[in-house]
């Protein structure tokens, strides 16, 4: 699989890639499948599974961390960077799995979580002994204020001050996340040094790639008040790629929250010996409130969410590479956020699927979303297990905010909606373990189950299946231009991807109810139905009518 690259014909168009036409598939390790009965997902069950991956049709696994942690923040929080979590296996099994995958074609990708580390590191461990350690300057960090108080205002992404004391050198380190999760030093060239050699440890094994956590703060200037796009970020890049995956025919993919498309290609553009792609979350965080956050959310508005995308593959149509997502372990269920999971749940689960997959770029399905997997009802504070959620309900409590008005921004937005375990079956705990899971099962899973998605042929899982495949064999879909219509239509999403000749023309309604649509002459054509949630539709006509979600793509030639 890796060793497909291939150029494009035609002069100064993008070297061709093998994981431009591939589909990535993000595996939650703790919540996939459970092989032992602990009620903890592990590389036994995610092996165990292989086959139903393969059914689907995916390329690459994205593993979210596997290594050895105290857990604090499921495996975000690394102990030891080179062996695997106890509850999730052993570098045996590990092994075993990239071979069982490789046999089907399928590569694996770590998460590379280098901008801290568990604060159970020996690294941490020995820095914290005395300020004289030598490991002292691995970790950021810094005097109390005059007052003895915090030294700067800085706030922690999960709440609360992003700095802690440690009583007994008198100073306080630096902490973007839990303060379990101390922030590394990339400033000290002995710590770029040992996160190269570990990262070529695990390509030696043969891996296909990294998703790299939070890249972007790798170059904060803390007293600059600077977290991304720091003065130095792109050299750390440039000589992580030097030193580690450049010479090798891997998929890199940073998570940058702060990237915007001018940033983006400097992450990404070919030319830059940095990264194959990068996460940009505008999609995600437009719907944010502008001082609550996620847990005060703005009410979906198609017309934006159109323009944000189109913004996108418009910024990295010649150079660069778009990743293309709904969802993460990080986010809200896609039927649930942008679907409608309760009217319409199968047909709109299918047209998230249609326009995303047929945008240039590549394609990441979040586990349970290929079976229209939707958000937990749960009731009460106990059911969630996310630090996040559980730091930030006690942060809001305590400022006034209501429960049971904190409870219905964690039902729409909780980390943990992406959690609860993988559907396999209508078995109890929804077949994915038979122990107590460490978090509760989606009640719906007797319904929304992978055997049943897998046996019935016009399932949200299908439709998938379908879409990865015609990726694989239409160059329109992987390297076609993309062109958008209608942008100001409040239910309607329509574009066109062209090349050589070919064009597909993909027509998708968001609106629960049935539209009548005027389409413009240029978009009038007849050819080959591609792919549809209702009938086959080959001709796109002046005029049409759409059933509620109605989505479909049409293939066009000369
Ligand atoms: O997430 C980065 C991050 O900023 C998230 O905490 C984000 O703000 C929030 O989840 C939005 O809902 C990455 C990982 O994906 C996340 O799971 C980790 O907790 C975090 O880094 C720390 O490693
Ligand atoms: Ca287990």
């Amino acid at each position: 699989m890796q060793d497909v690259t291939h150029h494009l014909p035609q002069a100064g168009v993008l070297p061709r890639k093998w994981w431009h036409s591939a589909t990535v598939y993000q595996i939650y390790p703790r919540s996939f499948a459970d092989s032992n009965s602990d009620g903890i997902g592990d590389l036994g069950g995610i092996i165990g599974k292989l086959d139903y991956l393969e059914k689907l049709g995916i390329d690459v696994i994205w593993l979210s961390p596997i290594f050895r942690s105290p857990m604090d923040d499921n495996g975000y929080d690394i102990s030891d960077y080179q062996d695997i979590a106890p509850e999730f296996g052993t570098l045996e099994e590990f092994d075993r799995l990239v071979r069982a995958a490789k046999d089907r074609g399928i590569g694996i990708l770590l998460d590379l979580v280098v901008n801290h580390t568990s604060d159970e590191h020996p690294w941490f461990v020995e820095a914290r002994a005395s300020r004289d350690n030598p490991y002292r300057d691995f970790y950021i960090w810094r005097d109390p204020a005059p007052d003895g108080g915090v030294p700067s205002a800085l706030q922690s992404n999960f709440g609360g001050p992003a700095w802690t004391l440690d009583p007994a050198t008198g100073q306080y380190y630096l902490h973007l996340f839990s303060r379990r999760q101390p922030d590394l030093n990339w400033e000290n060239p002995k710590v770029r040094a040992e996160i190269y050699r570990m990262m070529n440890w695990w390509l030696d094994r043969g891996i296909a790639g990294f998703r790299m956590d939070v890249i972007d703060l790798i170059g904060k200037q803390v007293d600059a008040g600077i977290l991304s796009d720091g003065a130095h970020l792109h050299d750390y890049l440039q000589e992580m790629h030097r030193e580690t995956f450049g010479p090798r025919d891997v998929l890199t993919v940073g998570e940058t929250w702060s990237a915007t498309p001018g940033s983006a290609l400097l992450y990404c553009g070919r030319d830059r010996g940095e990264l194959s792609m990068i996460f940009q979350f505008e999609h995600v965080t437009q719907r944010w409130d502008e001082s609550f956050g996620k847990w005060r959310s703005k009410p979906f508005d198609l017309v934006a969410l159109k323009a944000s995308f189109t913004k996108w593959q418009q910024a990295l149509a010649a150079d660069g590479w778009n990743s293309l997502f709904w969802g993460n372990h990080d986010l809200p269920r896609a039927v649930s956020r942008y679907g409608d999971d309760r009217r319409f749940p199968v047909q709109s689960a299918k047209t998230l699927a249609t326009v995303l997959h047929l945008m240039k770029g590549t394609p990441y399905i979040y586990q349970g979303e290929e079976i229209g997997m939707t958000n937990v009802p749960f009731e009460r504070i106990s059911e969630y297990r996310d630090i996040e959620t559980l730091n930030m309900h006690r942060l809001s409590l305590e400022a006034g905010l209501a429960e049971d008005a904190f409870i219905k921004g964690a039902n729409e937005n909780s980390r943990d909606n992406a959690r609860t375990p993988m559907q396999w079956s209508a078995a109890p705990q929804a077949g994915f373990t038979s122990g107590t899971p460490w978090i509760a099962v989606n009640p719906n899973y007797r319904q929304i189950n992978a055997d049943a998605a897998v046996r019935n042929e016009h399932s949200v899982f299908h439709h998938h299946a379908k879409l990865i495949a015609l990726r694989k064999s239409h160059d329109v879909i992987v390297y076609g231009s993309y062109q958008s219509f209608l942008d100001q239509h409040p239910d309607v999403f329509v574009y066109t991807r062209v090349l050589e000749g070919e064009r597909v023309t993909v027509i998708a309604s968001f609106s629960g109810t049935p539209l009548e649509l005027e389409l413009p002459g240029e978009l009038q054509t007849a050819g080959e139905a591609l792919i549809w949630n209702y009938s086959p539709v080959s001709e796109v006509r002046g005029r049409m009518t759409l059933q509620p979600y109605e989505s479909f793509a049409v293939l066009t030639r000369g």
